[in-house]
């Protein structure tokens, strides 16, 4: 069942509107959308390096539809899913990414959208972001480590950005690449990944409804933490395949190896579907712990979502294409 509501944001923490449309106007002054200016060369040159965030706020606190997929289950609470995190350029500590969320840059941020497309191209953020419809979900999160959480997300389907861009009859999976920034990210001067952090979906799960770009949580642009500004969420499929950070979206007609493929095969499956069938080689993947309860869940196939994405791996060997 989908319930639809209207995000609940408390009246003190909301700009009055008269005061959102004043700035809004002030930022729009001249530029369209405020955005960035490309310069030759293709460096981004930040007339307003908050307009993404800017226009973001704007549009959450005129509140979005939300829906519930995660079977009213109680949300974790903020402060634990964005003070536990895996983000391994930020350290791999879980408190890591938190303590040094202020390394990653996000002003201002730009997604280049290229490969097997008609219509190739590099957006700044705020571009991107006024073509799409945000919305909330609310999604269960299975790490691999067998710790989950419930996340309501603010986001678009990733759906609707790739049709703008006209994948050809040749595009079978999508590539994701996160930011690579040695300079300021501390975890990216250590090998534990060959950097940048890359994952991969076949093009029918990266078009399935369920697949989001989120770029907010709780109600709130996204913390830094959790994959600002643009991160991917796949929910019925293990944490990692849900990359933060994202700075391009390449189309391909050969499958490209993920981050985690090159480093552990053995370990990080290709599709890496929840599945309580299939043990990870070093722990069992049966049951997980919800961050904030006691005790231990069982976990669900697909995560919880077997109805929606069961199709998608119709008559394959789920223990061989873990
Ligand atoms: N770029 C990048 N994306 C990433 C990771 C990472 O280390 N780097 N960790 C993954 C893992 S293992 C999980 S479980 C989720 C965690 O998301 P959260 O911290 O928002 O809960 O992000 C995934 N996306
Ligand atoms: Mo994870």
């Amino acid at each position: 069942m989908t319930r639809y509501r209207y995000l609940a944001i408390p009246e003190s923490e909301v700009t009055p509107r008269e005061v959102f449309r004043q700035r809004r106007r002030l930022l729009k002054g001249g530029t369209a959308l405020g955005a960035a200016a490309m310069l030759p060369g293709g460096m981004l040159f930040p007339k307003n390096a908050r307009a993404w965030r800017d226009d973001l706020e704007g549009r959450l606190a005129e509140g979005l539809p939300s829906r519930d997929l995660a079977g009213d289950e109680a949300l974790t609470p903020r402060d634990d899913a964005t003070s536990y995190n895996n983000f391994y350029e930020l350290g791999t500590r879980k408190s890591d990414p938190e303590v040094y969320a202020h390394q990653l840059v996000t002003d201002p941020w730009s997604l280049t959208v290229d490969g097997e497309v008609d219509t190739p191209g590099t957006l700044a953020l705020e571009e991107v972001l006024v073509r799409e419809t945000l919305e909330e979900r609310i999604y269960r999160l299975r790490c691999v480590e067998a710790w989950s959480m419930v996340i309501p997300w603010i986001g678009f389907p990733l759906a609707d950005l790739l049709k703008r861009h006209a994948p050809t009859s040749r595009a079978r999976y999508v590539r994701f690449e996160s930011i690579h920034d040695p300079d300021n990210l501390r975890g990216q001067r250590s090998s534990i990944l060959d950097w940048p952090y890359r994952e991969v979906l076949r093009i029918d799960e990266a078009m399935h409804p369920l697949t989001l770009m989120a770029v907010g949580m709780y109600g709130e642009v996204m913390p830094n933490q959790n994959g600002a500004p643009i991160r991917l969420v796949v929910p019925w499929k293990y944490g990692f395949k849900s990359i933060k950070s994202v700075v391009r979206i390449t189309l391909t007609e050969e499958r490209p190896t993920s981050a985690w493929m090159e480093q552990n095969p053995s370990e990080y499956g290709f599709f890496a579907n929840v599945n309580p069938e299939v043990d990870h080689p070093r722990w069992s993947q049966a049951r997980e712990r919800r961050i904030g309860e006691h005790g231990k869940r069982e976990t669900l196939m697909f995560n919880g979502y077997a109805d929606e994405v069961a199709e998608l791996y119709a008559g394959m060997d789920l223990q061989e294409n873990f």
